[in-house]
């Protein structure tokens, strides 16, 4: 029996990459799920400046019995189908977890797989992807991990196994309750990514503009406004300045937004400023500046070349 619990890994962008690279490293022996077409031209990651990592990889298309816990590192746009490309794999007491940008997700999933236990989390490690299976990492950062059912209190067995994701490179933490994690993350994400889409810029060259540093305020008044109707200011009484600080942290990246914009991908924008707008429709509550920018990004989005 293996000393760590065993980990798939679905998502090979940079994120679940790097994770996956860490874990390798670390002895734990994770295994990629891949696309089919992928996996013939898959030889390992290559992280930068560390040369090839050998990951296991197997196909999605090829049914495993042995997925016990899967981690989901996909963009939030892909996940439904990624994993429904796996559901012969998927078994009732497989651990499905959820890491990535935005929300909404989570419900999805639920429905797609009601007997599974799902949990969500979140992460402030930085990497980007510039080629398939090519990571740069890009500062190290922290993931949190827990259970969108605040009701249920987590069995130790199970922060133990969400333990075992933390590795030397990639901290991950059980978080009981994680929606104000999560909540947080979505309005850093609100106030930043449209934001460097619409003045196509690097994260901290925002605050450098008079025009997009009002609109990063008003932004953040309209989240607040939500967070107040749904009764969820936990850690974000200060939302500006966190958004601030979080902008100078990472000044020198492109947002992940402006990543997919600028790659001709469909952006995360759907799961977090369409996420926010339609939650703030339900609380009765107006949002214009995230309706004017959500409607901007889609509409960008629809216009650019796909890519080849
Ligand atoms: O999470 C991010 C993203 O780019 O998606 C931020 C916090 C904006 C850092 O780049």
């Amino acid at each position: 029996m293996a000393e760590f619990p065993f980990w798939h890994i679905l998502g090979a962008g940079s994120i679940g990459g790097l994770w996956a690279a860490r874990l390798h490293q670390a002895g734990r022996a994770p295994v990629m799920v891949l696309r089919h077409e992928r996996l013939a031209e898959y030889q390992g990651l290559h992280i930068e400046q560390e040369g090839l990592i050998p990951v296991a990889a197997v196909s999605s298309a090829t049914p495993t019995a042995d997925i016990k816990r899967l981690l989901v590192c996909c963009k939030s746009t892909d996940t439904l189908a990624a994993l429904s490309s796996m559901t012969r794999s998927i078994q009732e007491d497989t651990l499905i977890v959820l890491v990535q940008n935005g929300m909404g997700t989570y419900e999805q999933v639920c429905q797609r797989f009601p007997a599974n236990r799902i949990l969500c989390g979140t992460t402030t490690h930085g990497a980007f992807r510039p080629a398939p299976f090519h990571i740069v990492p890009a500062g190290e950062g922290e993931t949190l991990i827990g259970s969108l059912d605040s009701s249920e209190h987590p069995p130790p067995s199970l922060t133990a196994e969400i333990e075992s994701l933390n590795c030397p490179g990639f901290v991950t933490r059980y978080v009981h309750p994680i929606l104000p994690t999560l909540w947080r993350k979505l309005a850093i994400n609100c106030a930043i990514n449209p934001l460097t889409v619409r003045y196509q810029c690097r994260n901290g060259e925002l605050l450098n503009i008079p025009r997009a540093r009002t609109e990063m305020a008003g932004i953040c008044s309209e989240i607040l406004a939500v967070s107040r109707a749904l009764g969820r200011m936990e850690g974000i009484e200060n939302l500006e300045s966190i958004v601030t600080a979080v902008a100078h942290q990472t000044a020198a990246n492109h947002s992940s937004m402006l990543q997919d914009v600028r790659a001709g991908r469909t952006s995360e924008i759907e799961s977090i400023t369409g996420y926010l707008c339609r939650i703030a429709q339900d609380c009765g509550i107006s949002t214009p500046l995230n309706n004017a920018l959500y409607q901007e990004i889609l509409t960008l989005q629809q216009t650019l070349p796909s890519p080849l």
